[in-house]
């Protein structure tokens, strides 16, 4: 394949960033390792595991929030920025954590989370004491509905929904306003509007970086400026069918002042901050002027806006989550489950690539504490198919153009927990919509069986360490229950075993670090409409990589379908090919095109 056409300009090839080449690792504290036998993971436990970050050859971790935080929603409800809770373990631990990987060559991106705080925050608790407090305008609080009464039904300002179930608003019968929380009523939304806010939230990031820390994973930093209104009022959204309540979305997802923002926060933050990690460049690479990590996590952006987020010149964030590939096996709503279509998933995927070729760069994930286990969602979980299906998703992923996120257990194929009744689940948003399906009078067993398969809780049981009783994780009992599986499917069956999941994810992770082309190579999806089979292209300076992936337990004829695949040299596969012409059941191979 030549280069040098218009369309694979590449500016990136010259002086590409080092994350292009770096993988990250997500840790949810929780569920990782617990050293003190209370049940619940802590940085202790992350330090004891830090030989697993290691031998699995990734770049950098990012932690799930270990902020001081009541735990309404797992720490994504945060009372102190500047602490560590007590829970997790001390100050200390942390700075131990960041010298640690720094000595490994590793980075630690924190996750913030400053769309909301915890109702117990200080900055909240000051907000709500009064009409007049000086913090009042911290946060968004609005009278009832003009003609209404406060806690009058319909009375709330605006009729968006939650994303955890009701409305948007929550009374505080004291001052008889309400307040906002796109998310659980304890994460009021901070306002934004109020540059106050916005100093406050940039030096606590400044003391962070301060400390040592490369970078931050910024919870739904699309949702920090709502549509408001010259005389303050918000707009109602369209009503959602078959409910009292509207969709606010319009209102809040990449509102108008967003770019501005983080275009401030860049400057107030980042500019001119990179640092050499341990005073030297991480993984034998150069590492430029800009050491820092950051990624946007952003529900519902558009690749039209991604570009814009993530264009080097505008100075906003290095690249952004995405969900437009996580949102195609349900219709509108995560409780409406459909199946995937494979032309769906590459149509979006593909749009992707070539939106950010030129322009920006993507970030790629499967897995992570929100979303259902991928063997079992986009995979084949049975026993037969487990472990093929887990790593022909992780070669497809991999190989593309953007940097992966491994979401701790997907190395090791780790898959959704067989929750059997309603007491088994702690995610308030599994919680909130069960009870709110109730409430509705719907059927308990259709709930529950749409939970099983949709809950974040199938990504927070603990990781998987051994085969002993509580899988290696705790001496205590963990807060959320081991999948019965660990026997089987767990790190130390598969440490030394060169056939198994965290094998192949140790092989593609050092693949990423050793050849540019999967780095920076362009992309081009192959066999757009093919029901089964995932193929695509990567090309840097004359040299090709084919990827195909049999997405099915159907064999393919690979022979007709790409004949140029038949006499490629194999660099990478997840199952010892028997047959060049033929593609076995969830078998992916990375090809040398001749
Ligand atoms: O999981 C979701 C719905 O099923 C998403 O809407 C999720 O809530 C959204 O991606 C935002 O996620 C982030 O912010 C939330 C927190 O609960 C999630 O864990 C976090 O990743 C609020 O802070």
């Amino acid at each position: 394949m030549q280069l040098g056409g218009p369309d694979t300009f590449r500016p990136m090839s010259q002086q590409a960033p080092w994350w292009t080449s770096a993988v990250v690792y997500q840790v949810y504290p929780r569920s990782f390792q617990d050293s003190d036998g209370d049940g619940i993971g802590d940085l202790g436990g992350i330090l004891q595991r830090l030989d697993h970050l290691t031998d699995l050859g990734v770049d950098v971790v990012w932690l799930s929030p270990v902020y001081p935080s009541p735990q309404a929603d797992n720490g994504y409800d945060i009372s102190d920025y500047q602490g560590i809770d007590p829970l997790f373990g001390t100050p200390a631990q942390l700075d131990e954590l960041i010298e640690a990987l720094h000595r490994r060559g590793m980075r630690l991106v924190m996750d913030l989370v400053v769309n909301h705080t915890s109702d117990e925050h200080p900055w909240f608790l000051e907000s709500r004491a009064s009409r007049t407090s000086a913090k009042r305008d911290w946060y968004w609080w609005r009278p009832p509905r003009a003609g209404l009464a406060a806690g009058d039904p319909g009375a709330e300002p605006t009729n968006w929904q939650s994303f955890f179930s009701g409305s948007v608003w929550e009374l505080d019968e004291a001052s008889g306003e309400y307040f906002l929380h796109l998310f659980d009523r304890k994460q009021p939304d901070l306002n934004w509007e109020n540059p106050e806010v916005r100093d406050a939230v940039y030096a606590m990031m400044r003391w962070w970086l301060d400390r040592g820390v490369d970078g931050f994973r910024m919870d739904v930093i699309n949702m920090i400026s709502k549509d408001v209104a010259p005389d303050g009022s918000l707009h109602d959204g369209p009503p959602l069918p078959g409910s009292a309540l509207g969709d606010g979305s319009a209102s809040y997802l990449c509102g108008p002042r967003i770019h501005e923002f983080l275009q401030e926060m860049h400057r107030e933050v980042f500019a001119g901050r990179g640092h050499a990690v341990g005073g030297r460049a991480v993984g034998g690479r150069a590492d430029g002027d800009k050491a820092l990590l950051t990624v946007g996590e952003m529900p519902g952006v558009t690749v039209e806006q991604a570009r814009l987020f993530t264009d080097p010149a505008r100075a906003e964030v290095d690249m952004v989550f995405q969900f437009e590939h996580v949102g195609l096996d349900f219709d509108g709503s995560k409780w409406r489950p459909v199946p995937l279509r494979m032309r769906d998933l590459k149509a979006s995927f593909g749009r992707w690539q070539a939106a950010l070729a030129d322009v920006g760069w993507n970030s790629l994930y499967w897995d992570n504490h929100d979303q259902p286990r991928a063997v079992s969602r986009f995979g084949d979980d049975s026993p037969e198919f487990r472990r093929d299906s887990a790593t022909c998703l992780a070669t497809l992923l991999h190989l593309h153009r953007g940097t992966p996120y491994v979401y701790q257990g997907e190395e090791l194929g780790m898959a959704n927990y067989p929750f059997a009744g309603i007491d088994e689940f702690r995610d308030v948003e599994s919680l909130n919509h069960f009870a709110g399906a109730m409430v509705a009078g719907e059927d308990p067993a259709e709930v529950l069986a749409v939970l099983r398969r949709m809950s974040r809780d199938n990504a927070r049981t603990p990781v998987q360490w051994d085969g002993s009783p509580s899988a290696g994780f705790s001496t205590g009992k963990p807060w959320l229950a081991v999948n019965p599986d660990h026997t089987e499917w767990n790190a130390a069956a598969q440490r030394a075993d060169p056939h198994s999941v965290l094998a192949h994810y140790r092989r593609l992770i050092a693949l990423r670090h050793e050849n540019p082309v999967v780095a920076l190579g362009d992309f081009t999806m192959l066999l757009p409409e093919h029901d089964e089979v995932y193929a695509f292209t990567r090309s840097l300076d004359g040299e090709t990589l084919l990827v195909v992936c049999n997405m099915s337990r159907t064999r393919q004829p690979l022979a007709t379908l790409l004949p140029e695949a038949i006499d490629a040299e194999l660099v990478l596969g997840n199952l010892p090919s028997a047959d060049p012409a033929v593609l076995g059941p969830w078998e992916a191979r990375v090809l040398r095109s001749a």
